[in-house]
């Protein structure tokens, strides 16, 4: 009996998957559990680096119809909003309706220490009884940085890239050129209506040689037609 005993102990034994999942259930256990681990944390990081990323084209004839025409104010109207602006200097404001003032020597600039990076400018769509009710939005005109003069466009800060959300899921980025011309950029359209809120994030600045606000003169949403 126990010289048997001692075959049967000593008999190789033939691995197969059916083996293996009978001695490791634990392990096969852990290993589900860390895929649905990965793919739980994996994905919102996914989400986010797959945003797509617009460039801007630099308008090199500075004519002036460029800021006029069309834009998503065919449609649809809106109010400004910032989650900072630098504070009123004397006569001069730096508030978020300065982007859609139509002027040129006027800028909103971010008002927290250093290059507001995380800072928003924000565009809520408002009801309008003579407007449509909801107009598709595919892109933004802007004059980067502050071009009252050229010496204050270097003294502050550019916007590098914006992360444009539409209330607040983010819908892309979009990167812009460190230039005073004007400046187009074109993206899958989104459609917007009253109560809507278009925010542009700053993610990335160019540093101005003097004083640490970043600043835009003018962002005009497009669409409409
Ligand atoms: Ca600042």
């Amino acid at each position: 009996m126990v010289r048997q005993e001692r075959e049967a102990v000593q008999t190789p034994e033939v691995l197969t998957w059916a083996t293996l999942r009978i001695r490791w259930p634990s392990g096969l256990v852990m290993l589900v559990l860390l895929l649905a681990f990965f793919a739980i944390i994996g994905s919102p990081a996914k989400a986010v680096e797959e945003l797509p990323t617009y460039q801007s084209e630099i308008e090199e004839d500075d004519h002036p119809g460029f800021y006029l025409g069309c834009s998503l104010e065919c449609a649809l109207t809106w109010s400004m909003s910032a989650s900072s602006s630098l504070e009123p200097a004397g006569e001069l404001t730096y508030g978020a309706d300065n982007v859609s003032d139509g002027r040129l020597d006027t800028c909103w600039a971010e008002g927290v220490p250093g290059n507001g990076i995380g800072q928003w400018i924000q565009f809520k769509i408002q009801d309008h009884p003579d407007r449509k009710t909801e107009a598709p939005l595919w892109g933004l005109h802007i004059i980067n940085g502050y071009i009252k003069s050229t010496q204050l466009w270097q003294a502050n800060s550019r916007v590098q890239q914006f992360r444009m959300e539409l209330n607040e899921k983010p819908i892309c980025y979009i990167d812009l050129a460190d230039t005073p011309k004007f400046q187009r950029v074109y993206f899958s359209h989104v459609m917007v209506k009253a109560g809507d809120r278009i925010r542009l994030v700053i993610t990335g600045v160019y540093p101005g040689n003097t004083y640490d606000d970043t600043c835009v003169t003018i962002i005009r949403p497009m669409g409409a037609h």
